[in-house]
């Protein structure tokens, strides 16, 4: 029996120095929208509650396992005849706290979470079409007529270990997205061929790129910096290499970029007129 404590022990000791060396690298990621914020608030909600009752639970298993044993001359109750009070009082009461538990201390959360994930139209100030395919994202903004494809730029060199990997591999494009700070954006997904899916760790959204179908989600991020993230849905032999990298600037830069992005109208106005499908054949040809 003293093996087994000390095996235990040892283990979470094990477990220990390794998650406090990791730091948060096995956590979520730093929150920057709402979204993420309030998953984040679930997660540990539903983490704290649950430690809780294993603690509890395993805490009140081996209790009894260890004091109604035979061995210490414990007697084993025998009973017959109808459920008395205390029987329907154990059974009625774990039933009743986990009712409670998952209704209501994480229904009424998970509820308003959901809601407002949800509410992608309120105080949108700004719309990007997401289109996923073969292996590339495609960013519209309908609203200013802007439209351009991301690919990833991790050379060859770095995937077939010919070359050093890089500080962003796998994790880079040639043309980010750009966002506004501060900003509520609705997002629309859709793809040109098979399911892709959006994801962007530190925003806390992924959303699947269905094609014939137009998805939505929203992200306002609070804070500039460089996010990325990948495509989440297995599409194809370069599904590692479709990764999404997302710009949050200032306001001030936002303009200046957007400016920048229109300048070359009659060559956006040209492809955007052939529509997305040819426009990414055109990309490809490159
Ligand atoms: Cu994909």
């Amino acid at each position: 029996m003293r093996s087994m404590y000390k095996f235990g022990l040892s283990v979470l000791l094990a477990l220990g120095s390794a998650a406090a060396l990791a730091g948060y690298a096995f956590n979520f990621p730093e929150p920057v929208t709402p979204i993420a914020r309030e998953t984040l608030h679930m997660h540990n909600l539903v983490m704290v509650v649950i430690l809780v009752l294993f603690f509890l639970v395993f805490g009140l298993l081996i209790y009894s396992f260890r004091v109604h044993r035979k061995d210490t001359g414990y007697k084993a109750a025998t009973f017959s005849g109808p459920v008395g009070r205390k029987q329907w009082l154990w059974v009625l009461s774990p039933f009743a706290l986990l009712f409670f538990i998952d209704y209501v201390v994480f229904g009424i959360p998970a509820y308003h979470a959901v809601v407002m994930y949800e509410d992608t139209k309120t105080d949108a100030e700004l719309v990007v079409k997401v289109t996923g395919s073969q292996w590339l994202w495609q960013y519209e903004f309908p609203a200013e007529g802007i439209s351009y494809t991301s690919r990833m730029i991790t050379p060859r060199d770095q995937i077939d270990s010919g070359a050093a990997k890089g500080e962003h591999y796998l994790l880079e494009v040639d043309n980010p997205l750009v966002l506004p700070v501060g900003k509520k954006v609705r997002f629309i997904t859709t793809s040109n061929d098979v399911i892709h899916s959006w994801w962007v760790p530190a925003f806390g959204v992924k959303r699947d790129a269905v094609p014939g179908f137009l998805r939505e989600f929203w992200a306002t991020v609070e804070k500039t910096g460089t996010y990325r993230g990948q495509c989440s849905e297995l599409c194809g032999k370069e599904h590692g290499f479709m990764p999404v990298v997302v710009n949050v600037v200032s306001q001030e830069e936002f303009a200046k970029w957007l400016a920048s992005k229109k300048a070359p109208v009659t060559a956006t106005a040209a492809t955007a007129a052939t529509g997305p499908a040819t426009q990414v054949v055109v990309a490809k040809a490159q």
